[in-house]
């Protein structure tokens, strides 16, 4: 376990990049930062941060190097040249991308002689260091007990699994959920501009409606799980009736029904197949990586 004061690195300093160094800096860690353009590490810099020349300067000043870049190529990208100086450290990578991606960083990193943790940020910048947001880990075991206190000044660190992919996996699942929320959000907000009703006097009946169906997605997972998923109080048959007036409707109002479309088809899928199980229908089952 280290201590509260383990220097850390920060590469990369877009919006996410210097949130995270600015909660090191609050949290008494020495903090190196380095980004590609100069410039943006100027406010840091202000508060105590030292600025790295360089890629290579940056890694070498601390045991924990944590980068968070636009994708995964940018991190190839600044990384690659630099591998060498990695060995030894513990390299953290906040940076969006792919279950694959995350697995062959790790094996990058090993090859290097660096230990490696992946990461999904589930916080804005602005909810970094506050209690609301928590980051999903997974990879060595090893380097997330060692730096589990002093990644704790970021967000609540939440440990999944040894199979360096699965924080990945999960960030898109739940960016996933979080987008196809805001979609139906988004086009629940047209209907009603569609006929010109203040979105905001209609917000608050969404937002209960929604927290309201929210726990049914328990009863999906578990029917995800057994594949025993039953349609009692809402069949699929009905869903799908009802959803044409809800096609219908917004395409009377000039509504754009993209947002919505695909919901409709899977519902004629599941009714065509004569299934209640619609994760079933979405997902082809494979193998676990690891
Ligand atoms: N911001 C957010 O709300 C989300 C929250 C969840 C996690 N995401 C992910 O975090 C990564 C960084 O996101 P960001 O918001 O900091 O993104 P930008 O402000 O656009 O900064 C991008 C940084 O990446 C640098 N960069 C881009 N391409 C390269 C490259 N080829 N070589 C070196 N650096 C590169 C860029 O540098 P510069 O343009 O200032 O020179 C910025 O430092 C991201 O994966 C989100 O999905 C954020």
């Amino acid at each position: 376990m280290t201590d509260e004061r383990t220097p850390v690195t920060v590469i990369g300093l877009g919006a996410m990049g210097r949130a995270l160094a600015g909660a090191f800096l609050d949290s008494g860690h020495p903090t190196t930062v380095w980004n590609r353009s100069p410039g943006r590490a100027d406010a840091l810099a202000a508060r105590g941060a030292a600025v790295a020349a360089t890629a290579a300067e940056a890694v070498t000043a601390s045991p924990l190097v944590v980068v968070c870049l636009l994708d995964d190529a940018s991190v190839h990208q600044v990384l690659d040249p630099v591998a060498s100086t990695l060995t030894g450290r513990t390299l953290v990578n906040l940076t969006n991308g792919t279950p694959a991606q995350a697995r062959e960083t790790a094996d990058w990193a090993a090859w290097h002689a660096a230990d490696y943790l992946d990461g999904g940020i589930m916080a804005t910048p602005p909810l970094i260091g506050r209690p609301e947001g928590f980051i999903l880990y997974s990879g060595s075991r090893t380097a997330f007990d060692a730096h589990e206190r002093t990644l704790a000044a970021l967000a609540r660190p939440s440990y999944l699994h040894s199979d360096p992919g699965r924080a990945a996996l999960y960030d898109l699942a739940l960016l996933s959920g979080m987008y196809g929320m805001f979609g139906g959000v988004y086009h629940a907000l047209a209907l009603v501009r569609s006929e010109r009703v203040p979105a905001k006097e209609f917000a608050p009946l969404l937002e209960a409606w929604l927290t309201a169906m929210l726990p049914a997605l328990h009863i999906d997972a578990a029917g995800a799980d057994s594949g025993e998923r039953t349609d009692a109080d809402a069949s699929i048959a009905m869903q799908a009736t009802g959803y044409v007036n809800l096609l219908d409707t917004s395409r009377a109002q000039g509504v754009s029904t993209e947002m919505v479309e695909a919901m409709g088809a899977l519902l004629n899928r599941a009714v065509a197949e004569d299934t209640s199980d619609l994760v079933g229908l979405l997902a082809a089952e494979r193998a676990p990586a690891k």
